[in-house]
């Protein structure tokens, strides 16, 4: 079976409660709002993250985000993420960003005319030559057992081989270092794009602000200069994405040509996860679950080996380049906990350092995206120490899947409490709490109702 179709099913709105909805764990006015937002960020193809600074689909994004439609509109969500499947590559991968063709070039970059994606063809949409984690099989497994009918049991035949595809793309051409894990090849494939766990082999990739000149930098027109990465760090990016392209998003010989090939233990993690969705999934549709879950475990395994850090007690990103872990305590190198056969001593330990002054979880905050006692930590500079409440919601799940249940509860409420007193922003200043970045952000509005409706 061909992984490209380009059917496109009836698009339901996500209009008014329905009768069975939950009523938001008392919170009738945080629910509505959320809702609102992402209708109002329904673009007619799909879902946007925020229609001022990421006017396009995003791939995790719409994993966060069909798993909060989900509780309000399955339709819609599985619509969604079949939008984002439909630019999936031959090879398997699924671009981080599918382009809506009616949004101007100017809108958003880089857009489809820096990347430059060979794919185009009569009714499929352009994406990115880039991939972003692997969260799409958790929400499809998700939205399936939200809504486990006829309709939903087509929609994972439809979805499970495409699954297993972008599976396959990762664990295959993406094992640059040979372990067992998946290597990005540009900080905006790890979704924490700014984050000080990529500074290390970062360092290594020029910042020539040349690659900048005759290009128009969006982001810093439509959000704050301090919030955003500098130019000289955007500069790395352009530069990294443009040698990627340059050798037509081709994989070989990666650790030996490319500028930057590193192990993120939150992608891996999401990677071991998806394989555990898929095993799931393929009870329901009478494939075999078992290469599924002894993927899953060697995942598993493969992140304790490479990327643990005995002397910080959690995972740290490794350049695949060098073999060296980077030094920095980030928020990704805590995600892990998501794997439900993680060693109960490395779970221990990602449990301490949540709660210790580093990063400090707490009935009043939520954790922040890096270390607060690190001389670099940047309250409002996006992923170097933000709290971010995807990754609050991966925490979450994992301190329940450790039987962590009193934790996870206050984590639950610490998040709902931050979005009702600032708003659905994109991310939010670990001390204040204020909303920074986007407002109307889309993962946040549609994790808050997954959270809402849990406390239900
Ligand atoms: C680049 C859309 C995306 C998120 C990422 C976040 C940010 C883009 C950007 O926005 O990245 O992909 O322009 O900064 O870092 O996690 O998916 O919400």
């Amino acid at each position: 079976m061909s992984i490209i179709d380009t059917t496109t099913p009836a698009v339901p709105p996500v209009g008014p409660p329905a009768e069975a909805e939950p009523v938001g764990d008392g919170r009738p006015e945080l629910w509505q709002a959320a809702r609102t937002v992402l209708e109002a960020n329904w673009s007619g193809r799909h879902t946007v993250p925020s229609r001022t600074l990421y006017p396009h689909q995003w791939s995790w994004d719409a994993a966060f985000i069909a798993i909060g439609l989900a509780r309000v509109a399955p339709d819609r969500a599985w619509r969604d993420l079949r939008s984002l499947f439909l630019a999936q590559w031959p090879d398997g991968r699924i671009p981080h960003i599918v382009f809506d063709p009616g949004i101007a070039e100017r809108d958003y970059f880089p857009g489809p005319g820096f990347w430059q994606v060979p794919l185009r063809r009569p009714g499929h949409p352009d994406g990115t030559g880039i991939v972003q984690p692997p969260a799409h099989a958790l929400a499809v497994w998700e939205l399936y057992q939200r809504a486990p009918d006829a309709a939903g049991l087509a929609q994972l035949r439809w979805f499970y081989p495409r699954l297993v595809a972008a599976q396959d793309y990762l664990l295959g051409r993406r094992d640059a270092g040979g372990g067992g894990l998946a290597a990005i090849v540009h900080p905006w494939e790890s979704g924490l794009d700014n984050s000080p766990a990529w500074d290390a082999a970062l360092a290594a990739v020029p910042a020539d602000l040349r690659v900048l000149a005759g290009r128009q930098r969006h982001d810093n027109r439509v959000a704050a200069v301090a919030h955003r990465p500098t130019d000289e760090d955007y500069a790395r990016f352009v530069a990294l994405a443009l040698a990627y392209r340059d050798h037509d998003y081709a994989d070989d010989a990666l650790a030996d040509r490319h500028g930057f090939v590193v192990e993120c233990p939150t992608f891996n993690a999401l990677l071991g996860a998806a394989e555990r969705a898929l095993a799931a999934i393929a009870g329901v549709v009478g494939a075999d679950p078992a290469g599924h879950l002894i993927r899953a475990e060697r995942i598993t395994r493969a992140i304790d080996e490479r990327l643990w850090n005995p002397r910080t007690g959690m995972y740290h990103a490794r350049d695949v380049r060098t073999g060296r872990l980077s030094p920095a305590r980030c928020v990704n190198g805590l995600v892990p906990l998501i794997l439900p056969d993680l060693p109960a001593d490395r779970v221990a330990a990602l449990v301490t350092m949540l709660g210790s002054d580093r990063f400090g979880m707490s009935a009043a905050m939520p954790v922040p995206s890096y270390d607060r006692r690190a001389a670099d930590f940047d309250p409002v500079r996006y992923w170097r120490g933000p709290v971010w409440i995807n990754i609050n919601w991966l925490l979450w799940r994992g301190l329940r899947a450790h039987g962590r249940a009193a934790q996870a509860e206050m984590l639950r409420t610490a998040m709902v409490d931050l979005v009702d007193r600032s708003g659905h922003y994109e991310y939010f200043h670990p001390v204040t709490g204020a909303g920074v970045g986007a407002a109307a952000f889309s993962w946040t509005a549609a994790l808050l109702l997954d959270l809402l409706a849990d406390g239900d």
